[in-house]
């Protein structure tokens, strides 16, 4: 105990060495401390008791099918209105030759990643056509599609229920959901942030009622903004809790938040330290995920890449086109190939693992990658 610096971590320190939960307490005294080498070795216990060596990666895409959006949020820089100049759709034939030219990009592509605006105009049908359309012409990439926010949308469209709808899009080819939309659960922040979005209580609800047909899915938290240490661990403990109920969360993404052409005031980049800080105490509070992501896109590669010792065991994949961080001012590139998540995690200690969306492993590189 003489190598924690900070000594009000003594017993957190003690606690995650016996496998105990941690309180909402323990998480504030986490986030409050600057004390990044213990934080860091007790996440990376953490992960490594979960996953071992293995660190995660898939080949995929990501594709926005429109720009054009009936939300409010303020952090976001990439919707448009209808009629705005840059506002886009693509019709159904344009996403598949997307995919298309994508997939020569991406051998072995396993996972297509779709999420986009809430258009005014599609139908209920439409959504779902997207999903049955990309599948019939892929059958063998997954396709993980439509946040929480979408699902609500595209089920009032239709005058039906979360449920119905998610049933409609597993029966088109839904083969699990996006984390996408958790923002900041904190009532209070949530209504200055994203007024009109659903409610945590409700991004919650539907991820569990997917989880209850089957699907599984992912949680996000967006941070970096106008949120208070107590918000982000507030927000961890209510996923806690709905995991506890269903178990059907795969993966935690916290995503840092990007600044640029938004609408939070004074907001700024978010900080290596804080953005490694939040990757673990992550991971040291979300005892029931088996998986942490530290999405690159957000995160950039090298912090990403630090963060594979930090408590996180995923670094999410390929991607190619990643349009929402690239409007708000994006650090990071847009592909990522293969052969360089493989170095990356080699080189953080980790044994890199090419997985498909629901965690099968795809490879397991021992060795130098060909
Ligand atoms: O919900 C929007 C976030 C999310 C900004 O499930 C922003 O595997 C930072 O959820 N700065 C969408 N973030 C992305 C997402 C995701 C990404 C990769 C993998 C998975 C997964 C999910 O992007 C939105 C919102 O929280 N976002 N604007 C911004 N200015």
């Amino acid at each position: 105990m003489e190598m924690v610096r900070d000594k009000r971590l003594i017993p957190i320190v003690e606690k995650v060495l016996q496998g105990k939960r941690l309180s909402f307490e323990d998480g504030l005294t986490l986030f409050e401390s600057d004390d990044i080498h213990t934080i860091g070795y007790l996440a990376n216990l953490v992960a490594e008791r979960k996953n071992g060596k293995f660190a995660y990666f898939n080949v995929n895409v990501h594709i926005t099918p429109t720009n054009v959006c009936v939300g409010t949020c303020k952090f976001c820089a990439f919707r448009k209105k209808k009629g705005e100049e840059g506002a886009y759709e693509l019709t159904v034939e344009e996403i598949i030759s997307k995919l298309r030219e994508y997939r020569k990009l991406n051998p072995g592509l396993t996972e297509v990643h779709i999420v986009g605006g809430l258009h005014p105009d599609w139908s209920y049908q439409h959504y779902i056509e997207i999903v049955k359309q990309v599948k019939q012409a892929f059958p063998e990439i997954h396709v993980k599609a439509y946040t929480a926010e979408e699902i609500k949308f595209i089920a009032e469209k239709g005058g039906k229920s979360v449920e119905e709808t998610l049933k409609e899009l597993i029966e088109a080819g839904l083969g699990s959901i996006p984390g996408g939309g958790g923002e900041i659960f904190a009532e209070e922040v949530r209504k200055r942030i994203c007024p009109d979005k659903i409610t945590g209580e409700e991004y919650l609800e539907i991820h569990k009622t997917a989880h209850r047909l089957g699907l599984k899915s992912n949680a996000t938290m967006l941070f970096g903004h106008i949120e208070s240490y107590a918000d982000r661990v507030d927000h961890l403990i209510r996923l806690r809790e709905a995991q506890d109920e269903t178990g059907g969360f795969q993966t935690f993404i916290p995503l840092a938040f990007h600044p640029k052409n938004t609408e939070i005031p004074g907001a700024n980049y978010t900080t290596g330290f804080d953005e490694l800080k939040t990757v673990a105490v992550s991971r040291l509070l979300l005892d029931n995920f088996h998986h942490v992501k530290a999405y690159w896109i957000m995160l950039g590669e090298k912090v990403a890449q630090i963060a594979l010792q930090f408590g996180a065991d995923d670094i999410d994949g390929t991607v190619t086109e990643e349009d929402i961080t690239q409007a708000a001012g994006a650090r990071a590139g847009q592909f990522i190939p293969k052969e360089r998540l493989i170095k990356l995690i080699r080189e953080a200690g980790k044994i890199p693992v090419e997985r498909d969306t629901l965690y099968n492993v795809i490879k397991v590189y021992q060795e130098v990658a060909q």
